[in-house]
């Protein structure tokens, strides 16, 4: 009840400043529409008065790694508590600026009984941030996650039980990198699926690791009993648009890297990533599929969904294994926008290490560590067929744009990772 009273007071408040800043949320757009293309954020898309029809029948589904988790249980939360945390205020100033309708934020630490999702709405997106309008999420998801949880087990290897590593995904404390859904759609709550507990042995096929030396199976079959697939979690949350669902399909595959020859991270991370592909698939590909309250299959036939997510995997370039991305950006009915930056580019050339990759840069959402793995195409919004594609991009600056110092060089004043949206109209909304 405290925090409802806290959060109806910050929103009066919120809505009391939107006034007075109006003309210069405007003038910010026009920088951050001359980042993106001339089609990019706060061009064309709008929520206001005198947008056109079309535009107001665009939703824009975004993804962004924020990089928002904490060292030790509760950060966040005091981050959040705070309001005037450098680092999340910018995260909040990047939604600002580009304005998702549909938001998937990765690296969120999981905060029982949703008072972090509550806080960061409050105390920063619903507060303008240098001049950016405030944006308001009535609708939030936040579900907990298999990082940090103890499987018990040895599941490195390394002869002890404990620690990150042996956890059912790397983490220190349960929670930590967890998953939080923005949305300014309603979130059909009672149809959405999580499928944290699906055991990847469930998986027909699966790409368990071997140990190299013996040939024999990684895990032990006790371990295989209790290993679960996602090293989060992987949401289906039904967005209710107008009359039409969209099934925002969201997850944050482990990381191909921080492991040994035997590659467990890597085949995890390619099973993490079919396991979306079956499941769009629907019927057959998708029958080993439970969720978490024992609900078999996948996606009703047909359905309209948005994957979005830091997959951790690029089509061309980085250690994960061969096909891992592609097995999304082939996944029956799916829409590969191929969304882009200037600033990736530019990054592309004045970083080194990024001349021998294959992939175009500017499809690279993430400015990791050169020469190795150098910059990589990661973050996706992929929609899907019958949805129809209007804009995408990527929110990366070129260095000459003032909305930069939101994206920055190593190290970066908000996140690794840069937000990717795309705009889709849904038909028969
Ligand atoms: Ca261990
Ligand atoms: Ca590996
Ligand atoms: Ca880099
Ligand atoms: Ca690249």
């Amino acid at each position: 009840m405290t925090s409802r009273n806290r959060r109806t007071a910050a929103l009066l408040a919120a809505g009391a400043l939107a006034g007075s800043l109006a003309l210069a949320g405007l003038t910010s757009a026009g920088a951050t529409s001359a980042t993106a293309g001339p089609r990019g954020p706060g061009h064309g898309h709008g929520h206001g008065p005198g947008h056109g029809h079309g535009a107001r029948e665009a939703v824009r589904f975004a993804t962004f790694n924020a990089s928002l988790n904490r060292a030790a249980e509760g950060g966040l939360s005091a981050d959040l508590a705070s309001g005037d945390d450098e680092q999340i205020r910018n995260a909040a100033e990047t939604v600002q600026r580009t304005r998702p309708d549909v938001l998937l934020v990765n690296e969120f630490d999981f905060v029982a009984g949703g008072g972090a999702a509550d806080d960061f709405r409050e105390n920063y997106l619903e507060v303008p941030q240098r001049g950016a309008r405030p944006i308001r999420y009535p609708y939030a998801y936040v579900a907990p996650v298999n990082t940090g949880v103890p499987s018990g087990h040895d599941l490195n290897n390394d002869g002890t039980v404990g620690g990150p590593d042996d956890a059912f995904g790397f983490g220190t404390f349960p929670g930590q990198y967890g998953m939080l859904v923005l949305s300014r759609h309603p979130v059909d709550r009672s149809r959405v699926r999580t499928f944290r507990e699906f055991l990847w042995a469930d998986m027909p096929g699966a790409l368990l690791p071997e140990d190299p030396a013996t040939g024999e199976p990684w895990f032990t079959d006790a371990e295989l009993a209790d290993v679960r697939l996602s090293s989060k979690s992987h949401w289906d949350v039904p967005i209710r648009v107008g009359r039409r669902t969209v099934h925002f399909l969201v997850s944050h595959p482990t990381p191909p890297t921080f492991d040994g020859a035997e590659d467990r991270n890597g085949r995890r991370n390619h099973d993490e990533i079919r396991f979306w592909a079956d499941y769009v698939a629907s019927g057959k590909r998708a029958r080993y599929v439970y969720d978490d309250r024992g609900r078999r299959g996948g996606l009703p036939r047909g359905a309209a969904y948005v994957i979005a997510g830091d997959q951790n995997a690029d089509p061309y370039d980085g250690d994960s294994v061969p096909g891992a991305a592609r097995q999304l950006l082939t996944a029956p009915r799916v829409i590969d926008p191929r969304p882009a930056s200037r600033g990736a580019v530019e990054a592309s050339r004045t970083q080194s290490g990024n001349a021998d990759q294959e992939g175009p840069a500017r499809l690279d959402t993430a400015d990791f560590a050169d020469p190795v793995p150098g910059n990589l195409r990661v973050d996706y919004v992929l929609p899907s067929r019958p949805l129809r594609v209007r804009d995408a991009g990527v929110f990366w600056p070129v260095a000459a744009d003032p909305l930069s110092r939101l994206t920055g060089t190593f190290p970066f004043p908000t996140s690794d990772h840069r937000l990717v949206w795309v705009d889709v109209t849904v038909p028969g909304r």
